[in-house]
């Protein structure tokens, strides 16, 4: 993989870039939309190129090892081909699923025991399985195994998980060397900064990840719960250690005004459930604030779903019609919803990149920041 840094803001510490793979070009800050199970939940891979356009999606270790499995992703010849999904994609590595979604989770110095949450079977992922396993799925980038600490957590505990990270770390390395790319393309890899809220830990935690250097650096264990300035003095901080030359990934950032805030701080990649998820339940993100679908105050409102949307729904389909499909709970409610705000969130990485590139970003931050801040 090549990263080139295209262009730093003078104001802030965001930066513009572009990373390729032998999947194509990145265009950096980038958000990449969820697709957990091989689908990003409600949108068609045509549309979602066609409308949204993102360069990479993301997918998920955890639930593709589950189900379908490594061995039907082997024989589809990787998450690509199975999917239909030509350009990037990135997995996680299963180090925050595990403890999110499934239950009677053991953590142990050699990985982890949990039983899955489809049928309560028992597996166990270490760092060595995990990336045998994002080698038989196949994705451009892959990251490493480590564990994410919940919110609040008290500094013993935070101290000997990054601890227990680092040593994952070392062994998903050591591992890595041994397993040649499956697919006749390459994959890059990504270490995972972690450390709760701790400045020390934060800081001792990006030195050693730096140090592996690696093609990308990830920052995890933040957006756990935590108020947002803890968030953003964490990412700073961690943003001050990290190699400037390489991309920069918050893992499930976040809000709209989260990523912006964090592109700021010199973050590139970005990935969340909220445009996806939140869009099911009918809640949908505008230049101009948050909208709930669902209330009455739209029954009547004919005006576009959002006249400065980016994709064919804003314009085509009415507030009245959406809030409509979703009374009567219409599978297209969530379809259009999800178009919508997926268009949203990678309009807004694709206009600070604009911005950064124009040199006038952190104003138009501030502003759209602001602007943001509502609910309507
Ligand atoms: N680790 C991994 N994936 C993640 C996180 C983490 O800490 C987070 C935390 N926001 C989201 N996804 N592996």
């Amino acid at each position: 993989m090549d990263f080139t840094l295209v262009q730093k803001d003078k104001q802030s510490k965001a930066r513009a870039g572009i990373m390729t793979t032998d999947h194509g070009e990145i265009q950096t800050p980038i958000f990449m939309p969820v697709g957990t199970v091989a689908s990003v939940k409600g949108v068609h891979q045509r549309e979602l190129k066609d409308e949204i356009n993102p360069d990479i999606i993301l997918g998920n270790t955890y639930h593709l090892y589950l189900r379908p499995s490594t061995g039907i992703l082997e024989e589809a010849g990787g998450l690509h081909k199975f999917m239909g999904w030509d350009r990037n994609i990135l997995t996680d590595s299963g180090g925050y699923q595990v403890y999110s979604l499934s239950d009677n989770r053991k953590i142990k110095e050699e990985g982890v025991k949990f039983k899955s949450h489809i049928d309560g079977s028992h597996h166990v992922f270490t760092p060595e399985n995990v990336m045998e396993i994002q080698r038989t799925i196949g994705a451009d980038i892959i990251m490493a195994f480590d564990e994410c600490t919940p919110y609040p957590c008290d500094y013993q505990y935070a101290k000997r998980s990054m601890h227990l990270t680092h040593r994952w770390l070392d062994r998903c390395i050591n591992h890595l060397e041994t397993l040649p790319f499956k697919y006749g393309y390459s994959q890059s890899f990504f270490p995972i900064v972690q450390g709760s809220t701790y400045k020390d830990l934060r800081k001792q935690s990006a030195e050693y990840i730096a140090s592996v250097g690696a093609e990308g650096n990830a920052i995890g264990g933040l957006s756990v719960g935590e108020p947002a300035e803890e968030m953003y003095e964490m990412t700073e901080i961690v943003c001050d250690i990290l190699p400037e030359d390489k991309p920069r990934y918050l893992m499930g950032v976040g809000t709209p005004i989260n990523i912006l805030e964090n592109i700021a701080l010199g973050i590139d990649m970005f990935d969340c459930v909220m445009p996806t998820r939140n869009a099911r339940n009918g809640m949908l993100f505008t230049a101009h604030g948050t909208i709930n679908i669902k209330n009455k105050k739209w029954e009547n409102d004919f005006s576009p779903i959002d006249e400065m949307g980016i994709t064919f729904v804003d314009t085509e389909y009415s507030k009245a019609y959406l809030r409509h499909l979703f009374a009567a709970n219409e599978y297209l409610g969530k379809q259009i919803a999800t178009i919508h705000n997926l268009g949203f969130y990678l309009w807004l990485t694709r206009t600070a990149r604009e911005r950064i590139l124009a040199g006038d970003f952190y104003e138009w931050k501030n502003k759209m920041v602001q602007q943001m801040d509502k609910r309507l």
